[in-house]
């Protein structure tokens, strides 16, 4: 894969070559969301058929790109995104702490509508979006492996854990691999210090997702979305496994974020999860 220099647009929309023989056809749910919008410009440039679902119809359609509609808690528009699909990248979810009705209808009731269409339909690999926000209540010091227990911050991050176990089932029941990729801020550049640790650059996040889909013999598996930074929280062997070779480096971003207030808040600083951990998980709002 054409890898570019940090200055330059990392996600360029890659003109569609004609799509490689033998590469996976894909599926792209949340094509409208922060990460799907740098995927949908970036798979098709690497020779991959793709098809696109957003909940509504709002964009123009991508080059070498198909597009579809719907809620994902409704068979049918599972049915229309994974109709003849090898892979699904499953990015349409919640992504941030919600109302908890919010979080089950999203991240929980349309996850198992996605995994029974991918069973319908012959799917052979899911690529999930974990969080980091399923283990945010570790402090700051401990280097995590992925095998550490859950901790999550929020009921967003306890979706994910639920996710990654809904995986975890569908593999060993029904034969469905997945990559379950624990993400932590996939942003264009670093803008706080806890991004040091936790930042994922775009460069990565699409060489990551490639790994994700051409990596043979997943089974279940539990990756860190993260990239090669010196600060890190988490430790990142399994990626090896995949083929992930990040080259991204939060670092080289260090002395320009810590000249600069930190706009976590102080409480929040010393675990993982920052400003997610201060969530009043049941305040009136939120139930
Ligand atoms: C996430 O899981 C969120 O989706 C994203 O909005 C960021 O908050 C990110 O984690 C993070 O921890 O920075």
């Amino acid at each position: 894969m054409k890898r570019r220099g940090a200055s330059g647009d990392p996600t360029p929309a890659t003109p569609a070559t004609p799509a490689t023989p033998g590469r996976a056809r894909l599926a792209l749910s949340g094509a409208e969301g922060n990460i799907g919008r740098v995927l949908r410009r970036a798979l098709p440039g690497l020779g991959y058929t793709l098809r696109s679902a957003e909940l509504a119809p709002r964009s123009r359609l991508a080059a070498g790109e198909d597009l579809v509609h719907g809620d994902l808690q409704d068979p049918a528009a599972v049915d229309r995104l994974l109709d003849g699909r090898d892979v699904l990248i499953h990015m349409a979810a919640t992504s941030v702490e919600r109302p908890l009705s919010e979080i089950v209808a999203n991240n929980l009731l349309a996850l198992v509508q996605v995994y029974e269409g991918a069973r319908r339909h012959g799917l052979r690999r899911v690529v999930f979006p974990s969080s980091n926000h399923a283990v945010g209540m570790y402090p700051v010091e401990q280097k995590l492996e992925l095998d550490c227990a859950p901790r999550p911050d929020t009921f967003y991050g306890l979706s994910k854990v639920w996710g990654e176990s809904l995986a975890r089932m569908y593999w060993d029941k029904h034969g469905i691999e997945s990559v379950c990729v624990r993400i932590g801020t996939a942003i264009e550049r670093p803008l706080t210090p806890r991004h040091l640790s936790t930042w994922l650059g775009l460069e990565d996040l699409v060489h990551l997702i490639e790994r994700c889909i051409e990596a043979p013999q997943v089974g279940h598996m539990v990756v860190w979305g993260v990239s090669a930074n010196a600060r890190s929280y988490w430790s990142n062997a399994q990626a090896e496994r995949l083929g992930y070779a990040p080259r991204q480096n939060a670092e080289d971003w260090a002395d320009e974020i810590l000249a600069r207030d930190n706009p976590v808040p102080q409480e929040a600083r010393g675990l993982q999860g920052g400003s997610f951990v201060l969530h009043d998980l049941m305040a009136p709002s939120r139930r």
